[in-house]
C-alpha cells in the first residue's frame, strides 16, 4: 500500500541514499515525493468516495486513465446519486441521456452524448477512444455500440427519478429550466450538485481525466451539455495539465472552458487563477450570469499542484494522495 508511512520511507530511503552519493535509486524515488503525485482530484463532495475508487489503482502504480475510469463509476452506480449515471434525473419526456468523456495523456479521447439506457457512460466513453476511429458517439448509435460490445440495456429511470419527474411536469409548463440541479437543497449539499469532473496523475507523472453527468435535468430531449465536450467539460495536456467543469454546460461550451484553463496554465497561470480567469471570461460575457447561474472549473497542473474556482459560494471539491485520503476543499468563487 503506498500509503503516508511508506512514503515517508521512501522518501527517506531517497535522501540517505542520495547522501551515500548512490545517485541513480534517489533519481528513481525522489521525482514522485517531490512532484505531488500520484494525486486524484475531482468535483464535489461525492468525489471523496469516487477518489478513493481511483486512489486503488494509482498506489499500485497503476495508470491514471484506469484510475478515473473506476473513480468515476462510483457516483454512476449510485442509486442516491441524481445528477450522474443510472439514477440520473431524466428530460422532460422522462427519458435518463448521459454524457460522458474521458482523455488520457496521449491526446487520446472518447465520448458519449445523450446515450440511453447504459448505466456506466464512461466505460462506453472509453471504448470509442480504444476501438473506433471516432471521438463521439451520440444517441442510439452510442447505446447500439455499447450493447454491441457487451454492456447491458437496461432502463435506467429509477422510481425516485419517475417520482420527481412527475412532481416537476405538475407545474413546470413543459419548460425546461436551467441550472435546477443547483437549486435543490444547500449550496454545497448533497442535493446541490451536476457533474463528476475527476484529473489523475500516477506514479510517472502522467495525467488523465474524466468527467460524468446525466445532464440538466428535465432538459430537452436530445440536449447534451458541456461534459462530453473534449476541450469544454474535460481537457487533458500531459505536457501542462488538466481542468474540468461543472454547472451550467451552456456557459462553459460557449467559453471553451476547460480547454482555456489549460491553456491559462500554459502560459504560467496556477491552477486556481486559470480557473478564475475562465469564470471572469463568463461573467465578462454575460453579466448576469452571476446572479444565479453556477459554473465551476476544477484544474491540476503537471506537478500536482491544484485549485478551483466558481461563479456561486458552495463549490466543493474532493482531493486524494498519499498524504490526504479524503480531503473536501471548499472551492472558492466570484459570489462568495
Ligand atoms: C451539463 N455540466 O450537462 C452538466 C451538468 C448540469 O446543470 O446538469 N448542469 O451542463
Amino acid at each position: 500500500m503506498y500509503n503516508r508511512r511508506k512514503f515517508i520511507k521512501v522518501t527517506a530511503a531517497g535522501a540517505s541514499l542520495a547522501a551515500f552519493s548512490s545517485s541513480l535509486f534517489a533519481k528513481a524515488v525522489q521525482p514522485v515525493a517531490a512532484a505531488g503525485f500520484p494525486i486524484v482530484i475531482s468535483t464535489w463532495d461525492f468525489g471523496i468516495a469516487a477518489n478513493k475508487e481511483a486512489w486503488k489503482t494509482l498506489e499500485k502504480g497503476g495508470r491514471a486513465l484506469d484510475a478515473v475510469e473506476a473513480g468515476v463509476k462510483i457516483p454512476e452506480a449510485d442509486l442516491k446519486n441524481h445528477s450522474v449515471g443510472r439514477a440520473g434525473y431524466p428530460d422532460r419526456d422522462g427519458h435518463v441521456t448521459l454524457d460522458a468523456c474521458i482523455m488520457d495523456e496521449f491526446g487520446n479521447c472518447g465520448a458519449v452524448a445523450a446515450m440511453e439506457y447504459i448505466a456506466h457512460p464512461i466505460s462506453v466513453a472509453r471504448l470509442v477512444m480504444e476501438k473506433t476511429p471516432h471521438v463521439m458517439l451520440a444517441g442510439e448509435g452510442a447505446t447500439q455500440f455499447a450493447v454491441e460490445h457487451g454492456f447491458k440495456k437496461e432502463k435506467l429511470l429509477t422510481p425516485e427519478s419517475e417520482k420527481a419527474w412527475k412532481e416537476w411536469l405538475k407545474t413546470a409548463k413543459y419548460a425546461p429550466v436551467i441550472n435546477f440541479e443547483n437549486t435543490q437543497g444547500m449550496p454545497g449539499g448533497k442535493d446541490n450538485h451536476d457533474t463528476i469532473g475527476m484529473l489523475a496523475i500516477d506514479a510517472k507523472g502522467n495525467i488523465s481525466g474524466a468527467c460524468t453527468t446525466s445532464g440538466m435535468a428535465w432538459k430537452l430531449h436530445g440536449r447534451v451539455g458541456d461534459s462530453p465536450i473534449i476541450g469544454a467539460g474535460l481537457y487533458v495536456d500531459n505536457e501542462v495539465g488538466g481542468a474540468t467543469s461543472t454547472g451550467v454546460g451552456e456557459e462553459v461550451i460557449r467559453n471553451v472552458g476547460s480547454f482555456l484553463v489549460v491553456e491559462l496554465m500554459r502560459q504560467g497561470y496556477t491552477p486556481e487563477n486559470a480557473c478564475k480567469e475562465a469564470v471572469n471570461r463568463i461573467i465578462k460575457k454575460k453579466p448576469d450570469s452571476i446572479k444565479d447561474i453556477q459554473v465551476g472549473f476544477l484544474a491540476i497542473n503537471k506537478k500536482g499542484e491544484y485549485g478551483a474556482y466558481a461563479i456561486q459560494k458552495g463549490f466543493s471539491f474532493a482531493v486524494c494522495n498519499a498524504e490526504k485520503q479524503d480531503l473536501l476543499v471548499k472551492g472558492k468563487s466570484y459570489n462568495s
